[in-house]
């Protein structure tokens, strides 16, 4: 009993964030949307294609012939239907919606544009409803279209914009309902305009719709326009391997922060093979936490051999005040692996060495 409820709440939950896109009359063929399919229909079509009457909204609904164009054919289709009971409308799976918010501002501190969601409700026969939250478009998109494909139970969406009207990309809720989706098991693919940039995948997700239902998935994203403010750091030179010089080899982090979210790290003397391909970390930032591990690349196989490098950080979005920086390095002993509090605001330039 207690799920039950649960499972009610949660479906009153999204019910009030997942508004109706198609109007409730929306049905395949009724093209001039008055909520019964007559010899109008046929008219209205014709309307639109011959003469620039107003398009059928959304266009989807009138091939109805399913051969993926809507044209005299589907006309012929329905007035066939209308008055000689031939085969009815039968149409693919097609959309209607359009952006439910304004571009969404986020502040530099905001971690609320580093996730790319989904929420979807299905009616258990035919309609799959959509809040695609934070999805990239231009800031000026004009009407946002949706075209769906779905083969061999793999549900596709391209989301696509009209206009690029301005010269930046923004963050929108996009809410919209596929009509015409059989109870299935399904991948769910969500794909728009600017998921390629910075290499990002599409959604993609398996999707239990043999009955009713609803649920949520979200990838998290890392790339301009998404992750507004976020910060991120990687390797930017890490020099000669020092083998051939004599050398104090004192293990020591540089810093300098330049109070306008740029932190520079030097790892001076880290342990690394003599023929490295590269050098590169991962940079995991956690609110004041910056936790660096480096790792070399020996692609090339390498030497019998190891050296010492200083080995540059940039690290950008860094927000003044107190940080904790630890670096793993790559052959270091357990003490090596350092750990440096730095007050960014009273210490901007420092260094820190190990014993
Ligand atoms: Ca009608
Ligand atoms: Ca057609």
């Amino acid at each position: 009993m207690f799920n039950r409820v649960e499972t009610f709440a949660i479906l009153i939950l999204l019910c009030l964030c997942i508004n109706a896109s198609c109007p409730a009359t929306t049905t395949c063929g009724d093209a001039n949307g008055d909520g019964t399919i007559n010899l109008g229909d046929p008219i209205y079509l014709i309307n639109y294609i011959f003469r620039g009457g107003q398009a059928p909204d959304p266009l989807g609904k009138c091939d109805v012939n399913y051969d993926g164009n809507v044209n005299i054919g589907d006309a012929v289709w329905l007035v066939r239907y209308v008055f000689a009971g031939d085969f009815p409308p039968i149409c693919p799976p097609f959309a209607c919606g359009g952006q439910s918010g304004e571009c969404k501002i986020f502040n530099v501190k905001d971690a609320g544009s580093n996730a790319e969601c989904a929420e979807w409700i299905y009616d258990g026969e035919s309609m799959l409803s959509i809040l695609h939250i934070n999805a990239g478009f231009n800031c000026c998109p004009g009407e946002l279209t949706f075209d769906i494909d779905v083969t061999d139970n793999i549900i596709t969406v391209t989301e696509m914009e009209e206009d690029e009207g301005c010269d930046c990309l923004c963050l929108f809720d996009v809410s919209y309902d596929i009509i015409g989706i059989e109870p299935g098991v399904y991948t769910l693919i969500i794909d728009g305009p600017y998921t390629a940039y910075g290499a990002n995948d599409p959604l993609e997700f398996s999707i239990d719709l043999t009955a009713s239902g609803n649920g949520e998935y979200c990838v998290p994203r890392s790339h301009y326009p998404w992750n507004v403010g976020g910060a991120s750091g990687s390797v930017s030179d890490y020099g000669e391997c020092k083998v051939d010089k004599v050398i104090d080899s004192t293990i020591c982090l540089n810093w300098f922060y330049d109070g306008a979210g740029t932190l520079l790290l030097t790892h001076i003397n880290s342990l690394a093979n003599c023929c490295v391909d590269s050098l590169y970390a991962d940079i995991t930032i956690t609110g004041s936490d910056i936790a660096i591990v480096e790792y070399e690349d020996l692609e090339g196989g390498g030497c019998y051999c190891n050296c010492l490098y200083d080995v540059d950080f940039v690290l950008t979005n860094i927000t003044p005040g107190e940080i904790t920086v630890t670096v793993q390095c790559i052959y270091c002993d357990p003490e090596e692996t350092f750990e440096v509090t730095i007050d960014l605001i009273n210490d901007p330039e420092g260094s820190f060495c190990l014993e």
